[in-house]
């Protein structure tokens, strides 16, 4: 069993307790995310709000996920990454709910989604960007959830760590491709994963974002220069002391 297993058979369990049906919420549509994304210069910065997690623990229990979310977007920030897993990120949709509420760039909610119901949880508090993890999906439920979560005019991030994950996310033609540089079984974070992979597949037809274990501007530059559109930063932005600096030297 890795943390991963665990993970997804808590989520199974959550799912349970979960109405059979969750009414969707009358909302504005989703804010767009592929647009920043698009920018000629620079890269994109997602930016995430996260308490804690399966491989570090504690990562700042202290801070109010609002509060972080503002000096995020105060620093330029080009969307928010919220966890609402609670068991092991000590998130929530209460985080989720707030920070949506208090910021104008898109929000992402951050979890681990085997089922359409938890897209309509996101979807009514307020989330704009889903993330959807091909390693604990199959091919059919991938393809369910991303034309559900696009039927509501959600962004999607179809996220793949490796070369067999992305070749079954490229069969739906996503939009946007996150590749995590962290294997979520055993939590090795190597930043050359993206390098490697689109070295031998990028396109420009996709958007694709750097994910994990981006700690600095050398990161953030070779990431830029493998070609990727956007990144996202968590803990590193979690442990800065000024977000404000730390961002402009991912940015930069
Ligand atoms: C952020 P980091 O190394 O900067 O804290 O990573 C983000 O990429 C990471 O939290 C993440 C993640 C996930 C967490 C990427 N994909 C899927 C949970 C589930």
């Amino acid at each position: 069993m890795t943390i991963l297993d665990d993970i997804v058979e808590v989520k199974k369990q959550e799912l349970l307790e979960y109405p059979e049906k969750i009414e969707l919420i009358t909302r504005e549509k989703p804010l767009d995310f592929t647009g920043s994304l698009k920018r000629e210069n620079g890269i994109a910065l997602i930016s995430e709000v996260k308490r804690a997690s399966p491989s570090q623990g504690d990562i700042n229990a202290v801070m109010d996920p609002l509060e972080q979310a503002k000096s995020y977007v105060r620093g330029g920030a080009d969307a928010i990454s919220v966890l609402t897993d609670k068991q092991f990120f000590k998130g929530s949709f209460d985080d989720l709910e707030r920070v949506s509420a208090a910021v104008d760039v898109p929000v992402l909610n951050k979890d681990f989604i085997i089922d359409r119901r938890q897209i309509n949880r996101a979807y009514n508090h307020g989330a704009d960007i889903v993330l959807l993890i091909v390693t604990i999906l199959d091919d059919e439920s991938l393809g369910d959830l991303y034309d559900y979560a696009s039927s509501l005019d959600l962004n999607i991030i179809v996220e793949v760590h490796d070369e067999v994950e992305l070749k079954r996310a490229l069969k739906i033609s996503p939009e946007i491709i996150g590749i995590n540089n962290r294997n979520l079984k055993t939590f090795t974070v190597d930043i050359g994963n993206t390098e490697r992979l689109l070295e031998k597949y990028g396109t420009d037809d996709i958007q694709f974002i750097a994910e994990s274990g981006i700690h600095n501007g050398e990161d953030a530059q070779r990431m830029k220069l493998a070609g990727a559109s956007g990144m996202l930063v968590g803990e590193s932005l979690m442990r800065a002391d000024s977000i404000e600096e730390k961002i402009q030297e991912l940015k930069a």
